[in-house]
């Protein structure tokens, strides 16, 4: 099958090498110094298991979508509608379009911009770019789609790529079950520079109970906004970390290159959603600052902060 990576990132490339890997044809788009690198050496795919360089094709241009089957949409939230408006003309018309991105609603807003279905995924996998041309997996994988016509069969071909995919009939209580993840260890991991394992496992801190407060509001929140997640979404988050415990959040990493995080699609959103149903979150609000001061702060030379 040929599959587009638009947003060649940490997520973008994990996925579009394994099922590169697997014998699909995949384009990775993404910045040109990644680009060059996985022209030249092609993607250095760093797992557990060890080390595999994967042939695919790259591109810095949106117009290298043109001919996929299937689109893997993988770019920052703040970058959804510019993205999706870039790749627009070049979609092929029954080209299946998913959403493998944070937050809750960017399947909507793409959508929104392409005038056609879009898949909303819900993605659990921790990864890191380790340099250009080079990721790096530290757990998990696995996806989480809504019932369609394309869904059981991309399902399959995913699993055979070493991809495992559950088709749930309530995705949008799955995001909302993963946004519970992020608003607890985007920020904690990014104001603390620590990856998760070393988060949770911080010996007379009661780590937990701060997290709970944070999922707390985020639970407020989704019963004022009518969702209901799926049962045991909050008991999960403290568990997370065992499954990745080496893993620094994509806020960490982003903050960490200078570049705009997606803080105001998680805690940001929670906070915002709670403003109009006059549900309170003092602690997602705090967070959602800290994390926007860091944000903002560069040194003269437009580095960020250490
Ligand atoms: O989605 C993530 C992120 O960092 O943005 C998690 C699942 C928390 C993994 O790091």
């Amino acid at each position: 099958m040929k599959f587009a990576v638009m947003g060649a990132g940490a997520v973008g490339c994990y996925y579009g090498g394994m099922l590169a890997r697997a014998g699909h044809e995949v384009v990775l788009v993404g910045r040109p110094a990644h680009v060059q690198a996985v022209r030249a050496q092609g993607l250095l795919l760093d797992t557990r298991q060890g080390q595999e360089r994967v042939h695919l094709q790259a591109d810095t241009d949106a117009s290298a979508v043109r001919g996929a089957q299937c689109v893997l949409f993988c770019v920052k939230s703040t970058d959804t509608e510019s993205a999706g408006r870039a790749m627009a003309p070049h979609l092929a018309d029954d080209a299946v379009v998913l959403s493998l991105q944070n937050g809750v609603d960017n399947a909507e807003r793409l959508q929104a911009v392409l005038g056609r279905t879009v898949l909303p995924a819900v993605v659990y996998v921790a990864t890191s770019m380790a340099g250009p041309g080079h990721v790096r997996h530290h757990g998990r994988g696995d996806l989480v789609l809504p019932p369609s016509p394309a869904s059981s069969g991309l399902a399959h071909l995913m699993a055979a790529a070493g991809i495992p995919v559950q088709i749930s009939d309530n995705v949008a209580g799955a995001l909302w079950a993963k946004l519970l993840l992020n608003c607890v260890y985007n920020p904690l991991s990014a104001l603390t520079g620590l990856p998760y394992g070393a988060i949770v496992d911080s010996p007379g801190l009661d780590v937990p109970r701060m997290m709970d407060d944070i999922v707390q509001e985020c639970l407020a929140v989704a019963q004022a906004c009518g969702v209901t997640l799926p049962e045991g979404a909050a008991q999960a988050v403290l568990p997370l970390a065992a499954s990745m415990p080496t893993q620094i959040s994509s806020t960490a990493q982003d903050l960490a290159r200078g570049r705009p995080t997606e803080i105001d699609h998680l805690n940001g959103f929670i906070v915002r959603q709670g403003q109009a149903r006059g549900v309170p979150t003092p602690v997602n609000r705090m967070l959602h600052t800290l994390v926007r001061l860091r944000e903002q702060y560069r040194s003269a030379d437009g580095a960020a902060p250490t």
